[in-house]
């Protein structure tokens, strides 16, 4: 079955300029690419994205991060996007992640990773909904 899964290519992946390329690699993995934009986040939209994280002590750094720059956030689908999404992604910490994954190739420690992904169907439903209204999905 093909579900929906949500992702973002961070700010230090925008600002090396290689959007271009995770995007290609996206469609390359067999995702459709349901909605596309660039965003440069408010700290309030940030916080409310990561609201799970309040607690944790890399809150504030990750919040500063996460608005230094614009982010290409998106809507994907392909069969077992979730795990897939995450697969091409690589594990959090680029330092541990694998060439050949978009962490391990475009990002550089556990805060600036390149991207993105969600954990569940059930999350991936909820921040798509958090970035796209029903008419800038495809
Ligand atoms: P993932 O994005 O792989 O699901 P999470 O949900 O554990 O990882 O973490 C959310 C984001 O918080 C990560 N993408 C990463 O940028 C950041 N993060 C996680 N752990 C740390 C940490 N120990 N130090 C700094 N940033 C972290």
């Amino acid at each position: 079955m093909r579900d929906l899964t949500f992702g973002i290519i961070k700010p230090d992946a925008v600002a090396a300029n290689n959007s271009g390329k995770i995007i290609q690699r996206i469609l390359d993995t067999g995702f459709k690419i349901r909605g596309l934009k660039l965003l440069h986040l408010s700290e309030k939209q940030a916080e409310g994205f990561y609201a799970v994280h309040s607690e944790r002590p890399f809150f504030r750094s990750l919040v500063e991060f996460m608005i230094s720059g614009p982010v290409v956030v998106m809507a994907l689908e392909k069969e077992n996007a979730v795990p897939e999404w995450r697969a091409l992604m690589g594990p959090t910490n680029s330092k541990e992640a694998a060439p050949g994954t978009l962490r391990g190739d475009f990002g550089t420690d556990i805060e600036r990773n390149a991207t993105h992904g969600s954990d569940s169907k059930e999350n991936a439903a909820i921040e798509i909904a958090y970035f796209f209204n029903q008419l800038e999905l495809v």
